[in-house]
């Protein structure tokens, strides 16, 4: 297992589209291990793999009930919506208020290969979303209808 560096807004492989996992071969393994060592590290409760400079579509999540790993995942339902702040590992220090879907249906592999589907609520819709997005080059940046003073965050 290993920490990697993450990617800060900047760098150009933030903003390319990633590719899919045909094969999750050892290299896919040992990505995800290293992306969720590396999540945890510094406290996130997200990651895709473009912020570690890989472009493939891999993420992981963790908001606190546990590791959720997504290979190749897709948004396959979405209903509502939600407005809360947000921040990311790569924009270190800025936070803004982002409107995302109140709940999201996400289908994935999981590292067995095996076909899992997520269902997301609250922050877990929104973290599901903002990684999702990061595999389409998007920064909740883009996105932001009002920027938060630190101070002021949930
Ligand atoms: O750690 C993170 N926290 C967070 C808080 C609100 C909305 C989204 C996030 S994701 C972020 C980690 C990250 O940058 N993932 O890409
Ligand atoms: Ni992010």
């Amino acid at each position: 297992m290993a920490i990697r560096d993450i990617r800060k807004e900047g760098d150009e492989i933030l903003r390319k589209k990633a590719k899919k996992v045909e094969v999750i071969d050892d290299r896919v393994l040992t990505l995800l291990k290293d992306m969720a060592e590396t999540m945890y590290k510094a406290n996130g409760v997200g990651l895709a793999a473009p912020q570690v400079g890989i472009l493939k579509r891999i993420v992981v999540i963790d908001i606190g009930e546990g590791l959720i790993e997504l290979i190749n995942p897709e948004i396959v339902s979405q209903e509502g919506e939600q407005t809360g702040t947000e921040g990311c590992l790569s924009i270190p220090g800025i936070y803004g208020e982002v409107k995302r879907p109140a709940r999201v249906v996400v289908e994935a592999l999981n590292g067995k290969g095996q076909k899992i589907r997520v269902t997301g609520e609250g922050l877990l819709a929104v973290a599901l979303c903002h990684e999702i997005d990061h595999l389409d080059g998007i920064l909740f940046r883009d996105k932001v209808i009002r920027y938060v003073d630190p101070e002021e965050k949930e």
